[in-house]
């Protein structure tokens, strides 16, 4: 006799043992009937969102309905995932075994390795490498050309690259939702391989574009240590600005990859009045004493018109402004910050505009509060 294996059962089953390994049931078969219910759910819900209309498909162009005002709809979930990631661990780099050290170089003409060096400049994940590290690096990454609809990584899907964008527009998507768009450069995919986890969003290209891709051991091997180490050190630092409580986790990560640590003396100079920017900082440890001092006349005393405690930044003024340094900041004790560089502070802060913006109000009522008048203060906008 033989038996004709119906399509997917095997990628159920699969899935499914995957789920019982995963959260050790104690009632095996009342565990069954709620999971293949749920899934039941599932398969309807996705089939009535697909009839809706908006719909990707994995080598198809995406086809928008025009007629529908509705927000967009990711693609259908693909139904059975072939992979799932079993263990969700957090990654522990002295655990790591599956380092070695293979290495991997994908030959590139001139012309390729021009436009590489020129993509992985904003990477803030790369910032630390030693010269020998991202000469690896490079060596290691591949060109991959997509097309406009096409899935470059599936939510649930198990990591296999790390990419940064060479050219191309890409959207972001969580749990069938938009959640953000890549237009022309910045990387994504590190999630999976860092924290041993399945991917977290759907990554979908909507232009001709092309990606340069990393494969899990090289990022592991290379990238990975330095990249958590300073994600785990900054995590609970940022987790405490109140301004940063807007952003999701994982804004809040990529600040991380982008902040470096200082460490000032008691009382030496941290910024300067009438300096140009080009930073901001969090305090990590210690305090900053801010001071003012009228500039229309160089030999009156400066006012402190702040403190500045753990968990509190200062510099963002000028940043927002474009403008000089509006007060002169002294470490109190030795101190250490987190720097936030200005093209970091652009691309990441965008959500806090605001709220920095109106702190101006209070940064004005406290000057003319010590000086007594605005006319004694130069302009702060
Ligand atoms: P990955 O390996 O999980 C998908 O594969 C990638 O999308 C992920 O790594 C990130 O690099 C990238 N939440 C999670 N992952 C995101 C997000 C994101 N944006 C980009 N990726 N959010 C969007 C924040 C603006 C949070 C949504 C709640």
């Amino acid at each position: 006799m033989s038996f004709e294996i119906p399509d997917g059962l095997t990628d159920l089953l699969q899935d499914f043992t995957v789920a019982v390994l995963k959260e050790r049931p104690p009632d095996l078969v009342k565990f069954a009937a709620e999971y293949f219910n749920k899934l039941n759910d599932k398969k309807s819900d996705d089939q009535n969102e697909r009839s809706r209309g908006v719909r990707f498909a994995e080598s198809e162009p995406m086809q928008t309905d025009e007629s529908d005002d509705e927000p967009m709809i990711e693609p259908p979930p693909r139904q059975f995932a072939r992979r799932k990631s079993v263990s969700a661990e957090r990654y522990d780099p002295e655990a790591d075994e599956e380092e070695g050290d293979q290495k991997i170089v994908h030959p590139k003409s001139d012309e390729q390795r021009k436009r590489l060096s020129e993509a992985v400049k904003p990477i803030f994940l790369f910032r630390s490498l030693e010269p020998e590290q991202m000469h690896c690096v490079l060596d290691a990454m591949f060109e991959k050309k997509v097309t406009p609809g096409e899935h470059v990584i599936d939510q649930g899907d198990d990591g296999d690259n790390f990419y940064v964008i060479d050219s191309g527009t890409y959207d972001i998507f969580v749990d069938n939702k938009q959640v953000g768009k890549y237009d022309s450069s910045g990387s994504f995919g590190e999630l999976a391989l860092m924290y041993n986890m399945p991917r977290a969003a759907t990554i979908v290209a909507t232009s001709e574009g092309s990606i340069w891709a990393m494969d899990r051991l090289t990022f592991r091997r290379i990238v990975l240590k330095n990249a958590y180490e300073k994600r785990k050190v900054y995590e609970s630092l940022l987790e405490n600005v109140p301004m940063l409580k807007t952003l999701e986790p994982y804004e809040r990560m990529n600040i991380a990859d982008a902040l470096f640590s200082k460490t000032y003396e008691d009382n030496s100079v941290i910024i300067k009045q009438g300096d140009s920017a080009d930073c901001m900082y969090f305090i990590e440890d210690g305090e900053a004493r801010v001071t003012v001092k009228n500039m229309k006349e160089p030999d009156s005393d400066e006012m402190e018109v702040m403190r500045c405690k753990k968990g509190m930044y200062f510099g963002e003024l000028a940043l927002l402004t474009h403008k000089p340094r509006a007060a002169t900041v002294y470490a109190v004790g030795k101190t250490r910050l987190a720097v936030l560089d200005v093209q970091a502070f652009e691309r990441l802060l965008g959500p806090c505009m605001d709220i920095m913006k109106r702190s101006i109000d209070s940064y004005e009522e406290q000057l003319v509060s010590v000086f007594g008048s605005k006319a004694a203060i130069s302009d702060l906008r």
